[in-house]
């Protein structure tokens, strides 16, 4: 592997080949079937001794996961290292790890060795819904703190795709009827990763109702007492609320932890947005942005 590279795909779909040499993935003309696991990875897995912690961004296609995942990595890099794209079309293809794996003491003071995980968007406009479902399934089973990356407000779309976390249980411990005891379940969720929904573009302040008084909260309150809530299942649009209900149940049981955060826009000028990657351009960034940047402490919170 050519020691210029800064991230490698872990996996990346077989329409795709490695060049190992360019460090870039080339597209074929053929169809899009399973994922390649990338040798390059797996050396620099095998070289770490002692416990890895994984740290997975996920989510919807094009909101700026390239650009916080290489964020996360310590120390900072100057540039991105995982490729971002000002184009429309989808950037990252697979799974990509950063090259330089960094160690880091936990809270409970085990010292593990951080890789960083950036994937393909969720949703994309050329993808099929069970190659989302395949990845989002991977970066959970995967990695000890997924971190959600959307912009904008917080959708129905984006309950659902987290509830996907929710049947992983039923595929994989699938006793003869597909289904997971209750104490299987349980037994499952002890590996699944810590969860962490970052909102970016977000200025908007949250509030909610308690008694007669609207209260100011923080995201992850807002996220329990209003997006989470339970609705009556009642009425002409029962369905959808019963369907709606049961993606919140599936998400409020499957993560040990789950917390929340927001960013808001690094700058109104399309062109400084356009070109974040560079580290040249951090100083056009909004201080309060920056400010809020300080992501070793959003993830390091567990
Ligand atoms: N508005 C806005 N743009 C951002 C933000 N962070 C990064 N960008 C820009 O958004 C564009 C897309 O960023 P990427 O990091 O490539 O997004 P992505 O989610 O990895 O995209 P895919 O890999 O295609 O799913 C780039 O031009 C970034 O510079 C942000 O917080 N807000
Ligand atoms: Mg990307």
């Amino acid at each position: 592997m050519s020691k210029t590279h800064t991230s490698v795909p872990l996996c990346y779909p077989d329409n795709f080949e490695w060049d190992t040499e360019k460090g870039i993935l080339v597209k074929k003309r053929r169809k899009r079937g399973k994922l390649v696991v990338c040798n390059d990875a797996l050396e620099i897995l095998r070289s770490i001794d002692g416990p890895i912690c994984p740290i997975a961004v996920t989510g919807p296609a094009r909101c700026g996961k390239s650009y916080i995942a290489s964020q996360l990595i310590e120390p900072r890099p100057f540039d991105c290292v995982f490729q971002t794209s000002s184009k429309m079309q989808p950037q990252t293809m697979g799974i990509w790890m950063n090259t330089d794996v960094f160690k880091k003491t936990l809270r409970k003071g085990v010292e593990v060795t951080v890789v960083i995980m950036d994937t393909e968007g969720l949703g994309a406009y050329d993808a099929y819904s069970q190659d989302d479902l395949q990845l989002f399934s991977l970066m959970s089973l995967l990695s000890s703190v997924l971190v959600y990356n959307s912009r904008g407000s917080m959708t129905g779309e984006d309950i659902k795709k987290l509830s996907w976390v929710g049947t992983l249980g039923n595929v994989i411990h699938g006793g003869t009827d597909g289904k997971t005891t209750k104490s299987q379940a349980k037994d499952f969720i002890r590996f699944f990763p810590n969860f962490m929904w970052l909102l970016r573009d977000v200025s908007m302040t949250f509030s909610v109702t308690r008694g007669d008084k609207e209260i100011e909260v923080d995201v992850k309150e807002y996220i329990f007492e209003e997006v989470l809530k339970m609705e009556e299942e009642t009425g002409d649009s029962i369905d959808r609320i019963r369907e709606y209900n049961s993606h919140r149940k599936a998400l409020l049981r499957s993560f040990p932890v789950f917390d929340a955060v927001k960013l808001s826009t690094p700058s109104i000028d399309g062109d400084v947005l356009a070109n974040m990657d560079k580290g040249e351009n951090r100083k056009s960034l909004s201080q309060t942005f920056l400010g809020r940047l300080i992501l070793s402490s959003i993830v390091w919170c567990f």
